[in-house]
């Protein structure tokens, strides 16, 4: 607990020298060129941000401070008789750089339970809402109606140091980590389950007592929560829920502000709001078929369907993966592990097998290869979660542990307000002109 925020500050002021030293020796240095196409389509391959807790490489796929997912379902420490890591580990992995022992993750555990307490008028604003209200937006509100709880904002109102910053910031990112699994399953047992909540079970870890309070007793079922906690938590800095939670988190908003706007972009259907789609996308395959197992044949007639009526094959193509994302891999592997056969999964696995050249084909493509979000819904599915407009906060329960923890290094390395220049149109027209009229000289 308090070790944790100790190993922290001894790590960033490491850091924060090397830093102080590097752009005074190299701050000049260039890191390259963009063009002006970069500039039209998303800033892609444009490097513009510091993210200290992964990297992902197009080819290899992420990397949590240096190591593939494989090798941190080798490393991270399990609770006894699981295969899978407990996600309470890799939170102290990013935060800190380093491999947990089995006693730091306990710390963890038992700090979140400690920190768990939400306020009742979180689900007082929660249920305000119209029932059918989105799963995200009744999570997105249920964070927002909780920062009245915000350390941060509460220190920065009394007057604190910038050197304090990350302090609180640390305090908040705790505190909601532990909070936000018990405001998803609110809104998953309100929604779905006619207001029947379960409470906390406290012997649990983070990821089986939420498995436990979403009504999930099955053991390979809380497994699979370990699983996806830990494989959806971060994903470098440029995608849409990281950037914004960072971005935002930069004009000082305190994180339960940042967090909610992080979630609430990944809640569009191109990021994380894809999980659904694609289970969506199985089931419309299905119906129009009549129910069954689709043939090759026919999955793909619905593929080229779906193209030409101008849509996206859901679970496909990334804007920095180049190949089969490592973490559909890990889920694949899951399957055969824990599950064997079911025809959910096994229309994913055919759908793998047929996507790809046909997304190859259209020439305009870039990556034909699934990501994280073309498997986490059949396995879902598979222990009887069927309520797939849920998923995404899932995702976003996850996503909290990656965005967080680099929150509190952008406040502890001091990172200023983010502010990118911007042009109209007509200034880059007139810079082309500007730029041949140089080179016909
Ligand atoms: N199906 C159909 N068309 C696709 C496609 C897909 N799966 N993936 C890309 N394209 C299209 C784009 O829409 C774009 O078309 P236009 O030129 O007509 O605008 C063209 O191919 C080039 O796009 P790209 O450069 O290959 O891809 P982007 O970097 O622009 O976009 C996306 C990346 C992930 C948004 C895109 O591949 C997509 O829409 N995929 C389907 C939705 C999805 O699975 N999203 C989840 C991504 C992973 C994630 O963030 N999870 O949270």
């Amino acid at each position: 607990m308090e070790t944790l925020k100790n190993k922290f500050r001894e790590k960033a002021s490491q850091l924060n020298a090397e830093i102080k030293d590097m752009l005074a020796k190299h701050g000049n240095m260039k890191l390259g060129e963009y063009t002006i196409e970069q500039i039209y389509s998303g800033m892609k391959g444009v490097i513009g941000l510091i993210t200290e807790t992964s990297k992902l490489d197009p080819l290899e796929g992420i990397r949590f401070r240096g190591f593939s997912i494989p090798e941190l379902r080798q490393k991270l420490p399990k609770v006894k008789g699981s295969t899978e890591p407990l996600p309470e580990g890799l939170f102290y992995l990013l935060l800190i750089g380093e491999i947990p022992t089995e006693e730091d993750v306990k710390n963890i555990t038992i700090d979140w339970q400690r920190r768990s307490n939400v306020p009742k008028h979180v689900f007082d604003v929660i249920d305000e809402l119209p029932v059918n209200a989105h799963p995200m937006t009744q999570f997105v509100t249920g964070i927002m109606a909780m920062q009245t709880e915000s350390e941060f904002a509460k220190a920065y109102d009394r007057g604190i140091s910038k050197k304090e910053y990350w302090e609180y910031v640390y305090e908040d990112t705790m505190n909601l980590i532990a909070r936000v699994p018990r405001v998803a399953a609110y809104v998953y047992r309100r929604k779905y389950k006619n207001n029947q909540h379960i409470e906390p079970n406290y012997n649990l870890d983070w990821g089986a007592n939420f498995a436990h309070m979403l009504g999930y007793s099955d053991a390979n079922f809380q497994n699979l929560m370990r699983l996806y906690l830990t494989i959806h938590a971060d994903h470098e800095g440029g995608n849409v829920s990281a950037h914004t939670t960072h971005l935002v988190g930069s004009a000082l908003s305190d994180p339960y502000l940042s967090l909610a706007a992080g979630l609430n972009g990944l809640a569009g259907p191109l990021h994380g709001l894809a999980n659904q789609e694609v289970i969506k996308w199985i089931f419309q395959l299905k119906e129009n078929l009549g129910g069954g197992l689709p043939t090759k044949e026919q999955i793909a007639e619905y593929i080229k369907k779906t193209l030409a009526e101008g849509k996206v094959v859901p679970g496909y193509g990334h804007a920095v993966l180049r190949k089969t994302d490592p973490r559909f891999t890990a889920q694949q592997e899951f399957y055969r592990t824990y599950i064997k056969h079911d025809d959910i999964c096994e229309i994913v696995q055919m759908i793998y097998e047929v996507a790809p050249p046909i997304l190859e084909a259209t020439g305009k493509i870039k990556n034909p290869w699934p990501n994280v979000d073309a498997h986490s819904g059949a396995l879902l599915v598979h222990y009887g979660m069927f309520e797939y407009d849920y998923y995404t906060v899932l995702f976003g329960v996850s996503r909290a542990l990656g965005v967080l923890a680099s929150l509190v290094w952008d406040r502890a390395l001091g990172l200023p307000i983010e502010r990118p220049g911007s042009v109209t149109t007509e200034w880059i027209k007139n810079y082309i002109q500007k730029q041949l009229a140089e080179q016909n000289k």
